[in-house]
C-alpha cells in the first residue's frame, strides 16, 4: 500500500459560527480519514491572499477574502489513501443550494444571497494544492 495522502480542510468562519465544527470533524472522522493536526486560527489577510492566490481579480475574490477573514477558522490536516479525491465529494459542489444531499454542503449550506457562497468547507483540490496550502496554514 502506498503511503497515505495528506489534504488541508477549513471549516470557514460560517461553519463555526454556526456551531458546525463537530459535525464537519465528526462526518470525515467517520468516513475513516485521520486527524493529523488541528488548529483554531484568525486569519490575516496575508495568508487568505496567498491561499486564494488563483482566484485573484474574479468578481467573488474580494468578498471572499473579506468574509475568510470575519472570524475564526479550523484548520486540519488530514490523511488517508486518495483522501483528497475522498474529502471533495464529502464537501459537494461549490454552490450549497447544487450541492448533493448527503454532502456537507448539500446538507448544511444555503445560499444567503450575498457577493460569495458561505459554504462551509475547503479543502485541497490536487496533490500540488495540498501540499502549498497545507505549508501555508501549518507553518511552524
Ligand atoms: P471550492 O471551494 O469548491 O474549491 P473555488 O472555485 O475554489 O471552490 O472557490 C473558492 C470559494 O469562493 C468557494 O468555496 C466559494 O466560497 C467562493 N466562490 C466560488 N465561486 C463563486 C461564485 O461564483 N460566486 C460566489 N462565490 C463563489
Ligand atoms: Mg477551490
Amino acid at each position: 500500500m502506498s503511503a497515505p495522502q495528506e489534504t488541508l480542510v477549513l471549516i470557514k468562519p460560517d461553519g463555526v459560527a454556526r456551531n458546525l465544527t463537530g459535525e464537519i470533524l465528526s462526518r470525515i472522522e467517520s468516513k475513516g480519514y485521520q486527524l493529523v493536526d488541528i488548529r483554531m486560527v484568525q486569519p490575516d489577510r496575508d495568508l487568505l491572499r496567498a491561499h486564494y492566490a488563483e482566484h485573484e481579480g474574479k468578481p467573488f475574490y474580494e468578498p471572499l477574502v473579506t468574509f475568510m477573514e470575519s472570524g475564526p477558522v479550523v484548520a486540519i490536516r488530514v490523511a488517508g489513501h486518495r483522501v483528497i479525491e475522498g474529502i471533495r465529494s464529502l464537501c459537494g459542489a461549490t454552490d450549497p443550494t447544487q450541492a448533493a444531499p448527503g454532502t456537507i454542503r448539500g446538507d448544511l449550506g444555503r445560499d444567503w444571497g450575498l457577493a460569495v457562497q458561505q459554504n462551509l468547507i475547503h479543502a485541497s483540490d490536487s496533490p500540488e494544492t495540498a501540499e502549498r496550502e497545507l505549508s501555508l496554514w501549518f507553518k511552524s
